[in-house]
């Protein structure tokens, strides 16, 4: 290959990497995890850290290989960093102090000649550029000094371990966006915790390191970096150099000699000089942040997955309430429940006790002349009935809303996620609408307005109609829902009859004689079918304030699919990379 075609390949790749990442970052931007699973809180945070490395440092260092090679100075309060910095320049460039943390607003030092690739939002957009002293974490003073070496700046973090979450969550924000770290450590702080997570870090992800033991007492330097050299060693650090700085008096400026610094800053200073180097170090810290994100997305992509199986479970505690009350309420409007009480008291007391049972085998004509004439002379007995048989409906339909959802309630109560779903909903989901016993009682209407349809459609096409229609649309349409009913309960013959059967039998007998057996099994069909139809309607509306809230979070099962596919991606390519990493990529003194 030519080197133009090799430039042009190379060009291809980087394209199609820079894209991939592109896909890369949607993906983990757009991910929901808004249900609080144990452990979602560390993953909303690695989720933006990543987001924010992205566009802080992976996508535009990609786009721009050739740029300055950012050191970032990054450690503990106190432990001399913004003191190294204005040494390593020559001048105070950034404020030092005795309070802790002094620094708050990170400080970007870089040769004049490099100013371009800085003043613009090229790398952390996020951060409005100045050119002032300023105390804004939001803000980045840029610092121009020829002192700098061209092709890499310095750039004077807050601490890592700041009592200050603003100062903590900037520096690893910083810290991410990093070509180089100079870690500086101190005698007093080489062994804290903080550090440490961050070095192992950077170990895992290979990002490029340089440690800076300062403040260190001359007579203690041997010792304290043999151990702390060891312990790098240990911790995945073998490669990273080590500089002493001893504790020394600082000037009225707040800067150590010159001589105390001379090694690092002759280190970076050949750094900067060479170009093969510095592309070594870019390229190390860069292709270990890109393998980081596509391995940690897996982690996010679990996360993902763990969200759509809670809203999943969530989601079937409410099914599962409400399919249970429909069914609850279609099983008691049949088995002879609402046949107890007020509305067999008020059947009976319309169509007569003993008489009619006992002349139930009278003849057709007979019964059909009856049931008219019950029509005719009993209207207020029939809308007695009426008005038992709504109320009986309504108590039993709005008493299984409640309790489906009390039990949705107590479901999502049983976890953290669903705990936390009700507090924010700002309404009483465990109990039935407010306006429910309304609906229910237009429904129940509704529905026997339908019954009485039913029948008048039936008996359009008798012989009797036109006395039918006069007198008998309304005895017979109670009948039909007397017989509903009672449609899966066993109805007793003969001797065994019941008082609750026997209202059914009478029900049954009636409308047969006027209709025959068959359209009534079809009617009775029917009309069950239609208040099962608006008792699901009813508690459908009910189950939807639960599942509104579900799905206001707008977890997607995508999202699962398109991390995995982002990351898969982004692996796929940087393995056809490899094949160009420098073979001695590591950072060595
Ligand atoms: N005597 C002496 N004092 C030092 C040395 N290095 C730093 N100091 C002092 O230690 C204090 C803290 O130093 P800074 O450089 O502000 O520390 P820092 O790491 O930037 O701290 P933060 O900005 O809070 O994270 C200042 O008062 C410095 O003057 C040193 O080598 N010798
Ligand atoms: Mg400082």
């Amino acid at each position: 290959m030519s080197d133009a075609a090799a430039t042009a390949a190379a060009a291809d790749r980087t394209t199609e990497l820079v894209d991939a990442l592109g896909a890369l970052r949607e993906a983990l931007a757009r991910v929901a995890m808004p249900l609080d699973v144990p452990g979602v809180e560390e993953h909303r945070t690695t989720r933006a850290e990543m987001v924010a490395q992205l566009e802080d440092y992976v996508l535009p260092r990609l786009l721009q290989i050739d740029a300055p090679l950012l050191a970032v100075v990054g450690g503990s309060t106190g432990a001399g960093k913004s003191t190294l910095v204005n040494s390593l320049v020559g001048r105070r460039v950034t404020e030092t102090g005795v309070l802790r943390p002094t620094t708050r607003s990170p400080v970007l030092v870089h040769n004049p000649a490099d100013v371009d690739w800085f003043a613009k939002e090229r790398i952390l957009p996020g951060l409005a550029r100045t050119t002032a002293a300023t105390g804004d974490p939001d803000a980045l003073q840029l610092v121009a000094d020829a002192s700098v070496p061209e092709g890499l700046a310095i750039l004077d973090a807050p601490d890592i371990d700041s009592v200050e979450r603003r100062n903590r969550t900037l520096a690893s924000g910083l810290l991410a966006a990093a070509d180089l770290w100079l870690f500086v450590t101190s005698a007093a702080r080489y062994a804290d915790q903080v550090p440490w997570d961050f070095l192992r870090a950077a170990a895992e992800r290979s990002t490029a390191v340089a440690i800076v033991l300062d403040r260190t007492a001359p007579e203690a330097v041997q010792e304290v970096s043999t151990h702390l050299a060891r312990m790098l060693v240990d911790r995945g650090l073998r490669d990273s150099p080590l500089f002493a700085v001893t504790e020394g008096t600082v000037s009225d400026e707040g800067l150590l000699g010159p001589e105390q610094v001379a090694e690092i800053g002759s280190w970076l200073d050949t750094l900067a000089a060479d170009a093969t180097k510095r592309a070594a170090v870019v390229r190390q810290t860069l292709d270990g942040a890109i393998r980081s994100l596509a391995r940690r997305t897996h982690d996010i992509a679990a996360a993902a997955q763990e969200q759509v199986a809670t809203a999943d479970r969530l989601r079937a505690d409410v099914d599962r309430a409400y399919d249970e009350a429909i069914r609850a309420v279609d099983d008691a409007s049949a088995d002879g429940t609402l046949l107890r009480g007020e509305v067999l008291a008020r059947w009976q007391e319309f169509v007569g006790t003993g008489e009619l049972l006992r002349t139930l085998e009278t003849k057709v004509g007979w019964l059909r002349d009856r049931v008219v004439n019950w029509a005719r002379g009993k209207p207020q007995q029939a809308e007695r009935v009426t008005v038992a048989v709504e109320s009986g409906l309504e108590t039993l339909i709005l008493e299984h809303a409640e309790s489906a959802a009390e039990r949705a309630e107590a479901s999502w109560r049983s976890v953290t996620a669903g705990q936390h779903l009700l507090e924010d909903s700002g309404r009483d989901l465990g109990r039935a609408s407010r306006d429910f016993r309304g609906r229910a009682e237009r429904a129940v209407r509704d529905w026997q307005h339908g019954v009485l349809e039913l029948v008048r459609d039936e008996g359009a096409d008798k012989r009797t109609t036109a006395r039918f229609l006069a007198f008998g649309v309304n005895g017979l349409s109670l009948a039909l829902m007397v017989v509903v009913f009672a449609s899966t309960a066993a109805i007793p013959t003969g001797a065994e009859v019941g008082v609750a059967g026997g209202g059914a039998l009478i029900g049954q007998k009636l409308l047969e004689a006027v209709f025959g057996d068959q359209a009534v099994r079809r009617l009775a069909a029917l009309a069950r079918a239609d208040l099962r139809e608006r008792v699901t309607v009813l508690m459908d509306a009910e189950r939807a304030r639960y599942l509104d809230v579900l799905d206001a979070l707008a977890v997607d099962s995508g999202d699962v699919e398109r991390l995995r596919d982002a990351s898969r991606h982004v692996d796929s390519l940087r393995g056809a990379e490899k094949v160009h990493r420098p073979q001695h990529g590591r950072v060595t003194r």
